[in-house]
């Protein structure tokens, strides 16, 4: 829908009813590689998280703390600011929508939507649930023990009856299935979009959007008494991080639409129901695509706070070091599918692609250059055609991996990156620079010297998931430059640069005893 050269990505915006766990770092890691790879690809970002701070889940959790609804989500918030932080996440901004701006910003979007006929008053009689923040249809239930009412997600349900206003979502069936059709990216994996679109095709009904039995909300304009259901006030995240209600401002003018809303599967038809249906009420335009990526496990079985199963990032970052939780993470999956965690694939993934793998191919490379060049980038002769080759094979990689970061492909993109770090150990092995020093050291130095630019490319690319490993490794190279534009023959490695000793990046890790 848009061809500029900005680039806006959002995560959810988290509960502060419950502490940080892998899911959350898992949907905000995926932001921020993208975020990263398009800052390196010249695109001026914004990455944008944060917490979700109103509505009946989290007065409840505060109650049960014992403390001031805002004292707790102030508390809460700042572990989910602490996760960036350890993450390394590269976030422009960090949104609490008990921020004064998000206020105004959600009661003008209500305004707006009301001024254009899509809001009435009635009253509301039937099913919610508080740990879904979700309403439900009678047909949608189950029983539970002892005859009580579920819902799909197997949380309880209540009955609710209150003055409500609703939002008239009925009216946009038509509209959001031509959406579908005329962009049939806008929702991925497609598979999620064919969800959404037989929900829609099934009948809308209007929606509850006032609450009347709580506090702990953004207040409706003009209507005492009435607090905003926590989605549609949550969901205006997006618009106040780009100064909505003020569409002039550059930030507004830039970077609305977004992008990507990145989104688990678990909360798709928000995002992709009656996140565009606001929109189009309040005549904004809408996002260029939501992803729903799936859900992680443990050992194989579904994380909850009930199992006692958490994985709690922090520990991870401790135990494994942060750039392989970072790499596995989005590594060992498909994107959009559901993925097992277990620390054997942990151990095995990460020593494979990295210990072994790259990080074996970069330490070789450069302790050789450092033993054998004094400590200096060697100077090439001419490039013979396996030298080319090598070379250009790692220059084609970007075209085929800015195209699959395009359609969140991280594990396909790394696959690609990875083949040639795959054709760089060939190279090596085939050259076999170590014999070369007694018979040809001329031919050497080229050899070493192919390497050694294969390394600054390779990590180039590497750079939006391993930060801080890469960032240590060019570092010891002396590359300054390290944007995308420089993955070209026009900014090969500079011959006589100095070389300090090379110290490996990559840990190897250890099976725990336990373990196969
Ligand atoms: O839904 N695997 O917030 P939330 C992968 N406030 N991702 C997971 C996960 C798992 N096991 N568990 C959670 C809300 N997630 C609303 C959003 S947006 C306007 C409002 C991730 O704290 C995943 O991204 O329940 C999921 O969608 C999100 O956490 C839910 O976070």
């Amino acid at each position: 829908m848009s061809d500029k050269k900005s680039y806006y990505i959002t995560t959810p915006i988290y509960y502060v009813n419950d502490v940080p766990h892998i899911g959350h770092a898992y949907t905000t890691l995926a932001c921020d590689v993208l975020a990263r790879f398009k800052r390196l690809d010249g695109y001026d970002v914004m990455f944008l998280t944060g917490t979700d701070e109103h509505g009946q889940k989290v007065e409840k959790s505060a109650e049960k703390a014992g403390v001031a609804p805002l004292e707790f989500c102030d508390r809460v918030s700042a572990r989910f600011q602490d996760l960036a932080q350890a993450m390394n996440f590269s976030n422009d901004q960090f949104i609490r929508t008990t921020e004064e701006r998000h206020k105004i910003s959600a009661q003008h979007l209500w305004n707006r939507i009301k001024e254009n006929g899509f809001i009435y008053e009635d009253n509301y009689a039937g099913w919610y649930s508080v740990r879904d923040e979700a309403f439900y249809g009678e047909d949608e239930l189950t029983e539970g023990e002892g005859g009580s009412k579920l819902a799909p997600t197997g949380a309880p349900v209540e009955w609710v009856e209150e003055p409500s206003y609703f939002f008239k979502l009925s009216a946009f069936q038509d509209k959001l299935l031509e959406v579908y059709e005329n962009h049939p990216d806008f929702v991925l994996p497609k598979s999620r979009l064919n969800e959404v679109k037989s929900f829609v095709a099934g009948g809308l009904q209007d929606l509850s959007i006032s609450r009347t039995t709580f506090n702990w909300g953004v207040p409706v304009p003009d209507a005492d008494g009435h607090i905003m259901y926590v989605w549609i006030d949550a969901l205006t995240n997006y618009l106040t991080a780009v100064d909505y209600p003020n569409e002039n401002s550059e930030k507004f003018q830039k970077f609305w639409p977004a992008n990507v809303h990145m989104v688990g599967k678990d909360i798709l038809r928000f995002h992709a129901v009656y996140w565009p249906a606001f929109l189009l009420a309040a005549d904004l335009p809408l996002p260029d695509r939501i992803f729903a990526h799936g859900w992680w496990t443990n050992e194989g079985q579904k994380i909850s706070k009930s199992l006692g199963n958490v994985i709690d990032p922090f520990e991870l970052i401790d135990t494994y070091t942060l750039d392989s939780v970072r790499f596995f993470l989005l590594r060992e999956v498909p994107f959009g599918n559901d993925g097992d965690f277990s620390r054997t694939s942990f151990v095995n993934r990460c020593n494979s692609d990295l210990s072994n793998g790259f990080g074996n191919f970069a330490q070789r490379s450069l302790s050789m250059i450092f033993k054998n060049c004094d400590g200096k980038i060697p100077t090439p002769g001419a490039l013979s055609a396996e030298d080319k080759a090598l070379l250009t094979g790692i220059e084609d990689v970007l075209p085929q991996v800015r195209e699959l970061m395009d359609k969140q492909a991280f594990n396909k993109a790394f696959d690609a990156i990875w083949s040639q770090v795959a054709a760089a150990d060939v190279y090596i092995s085939a050259q076999e620079p170590w014999k070369l020093r007694k018979t040809d050291p001329a031919r050497m130095e080229t050899v070493l010297y192919v390497c050694a630019e294969a390394v600054r490319m390779l990590a180039i690319l590497m750079q939006p998931i391993m930060p801080e490993s890469i960032d240590k490794l060019l570092g010891q190279m002396n590359i300054d430059n390290r944007g995308f534009d420089q993955l070209t023959d026009a900014h090969r490695i500079k011959p006589g640069a100095d070389l300090p000793k090379p110290e490996g990046v990559f840990p190897r890790f250890e099976h725990a005893t336990d373990e196969a």
